[in-house]
């Protein structure tokens, strides 16, 4: 096999199929990573061209920062992640949203949650499949910047639950980042960015099967794949010294309708408009014709497409 296709082999596709979840792959030498983290760290305080103009408490101001730094439009395009996409997506594939997602220390894990439409705090879909698809959702491919430990606060998965949604998100959710903190479910502190993502449960009375989650434990510079309608959470992070930080870009086949029919993301509380938004064509040509498409990085960084095979 050619060492720079990095294609999923027929197994690895069966338990991707099976599991919901792959991985973790190695991406950057821990070392590699801490100089990359470093250097990125310092150019997102750039906000110049950033996305969205938010107050820094909201998890929003995360969003999409492979819009605008060079160093993350490259990551979103590496042949490593891309190549794997194809051999789940097909040939057209596009990426809609990143997001750094933090836990410092003493910080309350993620609850608990599935997402098709990713409509979760609004009600309204910022994906819309084509109908009579056997999935929604986005492939979400998870890269520690940092080590992730069931200290620190890993990612749990829920082998095989990626079939069926328990919660409904057209109903949408209350942004009250006060009750909603620290609030102990199962065994632990988890909360949902000011959100309480169990009010979206279909059945009030079912509970996730925390019997059968996995600590998906990874070191810096490795990358997990999973649909995000699998069920996935993450620990608190019970160290006092222990920054956990990961950065997750999610990924749709260009036939996915994104963001239809608005000009606004509609989360935590605020409407942030889309003028800055586009998707990024990461393999393939082809994309929704309604879809905003950013055709160049912010940065002016100009990466092309994996061309189709
Ligand atoms: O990083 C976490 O704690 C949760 C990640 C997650 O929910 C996601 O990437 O969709
Ligand atoms: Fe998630």
């Amino acid at each position: 096999m050619d060492i720079t296709d990095f294609s999923l082999t027929e197994q690895e596709l069966q338990q991707f199929d099976r599991d919901g979840f792959i991985g973790p792959f190695t991406l950057y030498e821990p070392e590699e990573m801490m100089q990359l983290h470093k250097t990125v760290r310092a150019q997102l305080f750039n906000r110049t061209h950033a996305p969205y103009d938010a107050p820094h408490d909201v998890a929003i101001t995360n969003y999409d920062r492979h819009l605008d730094v060079e160093l993350l439009t490259r990551h979103v395009f590496r042949t490593e992640i891309v190549h794997r996409l194809r051999s789940i997506l097909g040939p057209d594939v596009i990426c809609w949203r990143s997001e750094f997602i933090p836990k410092y220390p003493g910080n309350e894990g993620t609850d608990w949650h599935q997402a098709d439409t990713f409509g979760h705090a609004s009600g309204e879909p910022q994906l819309v499949w084509p109908e009579d698809e056997p999935f929604g959702g986005a492939i979400n491919v998870w890269t520690g910047f940092t080590d992730a430990t069931p200290e620190n606060g890993c990612m749990l998965f829920i082998p095989g639950t990626h079939r069926k949604m328990n919660y409904d998100e057209s109903i949408g959710m209350t942004f009250d980042p006060v009750a909603n903190k620290d609030v102990v479910k199962g065994q632990y502190a988890r909360g949902f960015n000011g959100y309480d993502y169990s009010t979206l449960q279909k059945d009030k009375g079912w509970q996730p099967d925390e019997a059968a989650a996995v600590p998906i434990v990874m070191k810096a510079g490795q990358f997990v794949i999973f649909r995000s309608m699998l069920m996935h959470s993450s620990l608190p992070n019970s160290t006092s010294d222990k920054t956990r930080l990961g950065y997750v870009a999610r990924y749709v086949p260009g036939r996915v309708k994104v963001y239809p029919d608005t000009d606004y993301v509609k989360e935590f509380g605020g409407e942030y408009r889309l003028d800055k938004f586009g998707v990024v064509q990461v393999a393939g040509t082809r994309t929704d014709p309604q879809n905003r498409v950013a055709s160049r990085s912010l940065s002016g960084l100009d990466l092309k497409p994996l061309a189709s095979y």
